[in-house]
């Protein structure tokens, strides 16, 4: 290769699939008699080691409570919980950590911005953008604040293969739109959404429409970074990037927090309390009330730093080996309908089976040790539109295998010649 060549020219060393599954003790296990085939990380993923020991680490070595204490234990704590929101903030090509707020997950993310900006700056009779196929922590956080305040949702339609109708996407933006909000990915489709482009078109229509996007089900897909995709507010889940549960983040345009009022009341967030008034701390500690999960931030600092260090783009190009095997090997099954087929997918395979009910599915294959998830996967508007109650959902990870999708195959053509 030249040095002319362009850098997208540079061809990614393939992920070691086998040695990156060693990172990983939950998936060497028996099953039912099974080793066992994770294919549920939508829901939630499993944690490599550099995560399990940065949590034992801390709570061996540094466990303190953070910006309170003098001693020595207490700045370690703290040091390593800012060094975490710092990971974030690289991550997600953030400008300043201040904008970084440490919350419980996606949904406190979304119920956060609702309440606090919503109750601020929405009033009746304005309009917020959601899409048919949000999760539900995307739906009703929007419809709390619409029966508080009197404001209207609008919603963007979905296509049969489960993709955004945005022909009328314009039409549906008007003088009294405020506010967009819409996920990147869809955890029930897979789909992934032209994110930039709506946040383009919605800038065009009118800039001072504030635009939220879900990454929860993107960030530990591709690589994603908010200045270029120039939203306003962005909410992701730590456990689904292979960190802990509990811990969140929600990424706010700086003015924009700046001006917003607190979610919540406590410790940490104050600048004076009287019994006249108080005032409040500075970005982000505004928004975080009370002792914050700590332990949770360091270990999604270091999950953080794994994905990094792996390359989220040869993840990106290992999942999508993963997901055309996986579709071809459930499309060769008679009777099998896919839900969610989308040109621009990530790994989910959402699907159901003439005649038969998902969770009968589900329990044949967790018999064999296969865990995916079946339901309606806090999306029960996506099921409406595809007119079925649940689907059953197997969700791919950098550390899922080709032989894993076949067994998964195999699974569900003994499940179906049981119902025969
Ligand atoms: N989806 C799934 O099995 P929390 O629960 O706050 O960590 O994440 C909520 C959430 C928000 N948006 C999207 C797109 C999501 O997929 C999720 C969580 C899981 O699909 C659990 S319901």
């Amino acid at each position: 290769m030249t040095s002319t060549e362009p850098h997208h020219a540079t061809i990614l060393e393939p992920l070691d699939v086998q040695r990156v599954r060693e990172d990983f003790p939950a998936l060497h296990q028996q099953v039912n008699g099974h080793p066992l085939v994770y294919l549920d990380n939508a829901a939630t993923a499993q944690k490599p080691r550099a995560v399990l020991d940065a949590l034992q680490h801390y709570y061996e070595n540094d466990n303190a409570n953070v910006h309170r204490g003098v001693h020595m234990l207490s700045q370690r704590a703290t040091d390593a919980y800012e060094a975490a929101r710092e990971a974030v903030r690289a991550f997600l090509n953030v400008e300043s950590e201040k904008e970084i707020v440490f919350v419980r997950g996606a949904t406190e993310g979304i119920n956060l911005v609702a309440q606090s900006f919503g109750r601020a700056f929405l009033r009746a009779g304005d309009e917020i953008v959601i899409s048919h196929m949000e999760h539900h922590s995307n739906i009703v956080p929007w419809q709390l604040l619409c029966e508080a305040i009197g404001a209207k949702l609008r919603v963007i339609p979905i296509n049969d293969r489960g993709e955004l109708v945005l022909d009328d996407f314009d039409a549906l933006l008007n003088e009294r739109t405020r506010f967009v909000s819409i996920l990147h990915t869809s955890n029930a489709l897979g789909t992934v959404n032209p994110v930039e482009d709506i946040v383009r078109r919605v800038r065009a229509h009118n800039p001072e429409i504030r635009v939220l996007i879900d990454g929860c089900q993107a960030v530990q897909h591709t690589s994603v970074d908010v200045r270029a995709l120039d939203c306003d507010f962005f909410v992701f889940s730590g456990h689904k990037l292979f960190g802990p549960t509990g811990i969140g983040v929600l990424y706010g345009r700086r003015e924009l927090l700046e001006a917003m009022p607190p979610y919540q009341g406590g410790g940490d967030m104050i600048d004076r309390v009287s019994f006249d008034g108080s005032t409040w701390a500075d970005l982000p500690n505004k928004f975080e009330a009370g002792t914050p999960h700590i332990a949770g931030a360091i270990g999604l600092g270091a999950a953080i730093d794994y994905v990094r260090a792996l390359g989220i783009e040869r993840i990106e190009a290992r999942e999508r080996e993963l997901l055309a095997h996986g579709t071809a090997a459930l499309e060769s099954i008679p009777g099998l309908r896919l839900i969610g087929t989308a040109a621009h997918k990530t790994g989910v395979l959402s699907f159901i089976v003439d005649g038969i009910h998902p969770h009968d599915i589900g329990t044949l294959l967790d018999m064999r040790g296969i865990a995916v998830r079946v339901g309606h996967h806090c999306a029960q508007p996506v099921m409406q539109h595809f007119g079925v109650p649940a689907t059953v959902r197997a969700s791919l990870a950098f550390t899922n295998t080709s032989e894993e999708l076949d067994r998964l195959a195999e699974g569900i053509r003994k499940a179906i010649s049981m119902f025969q």
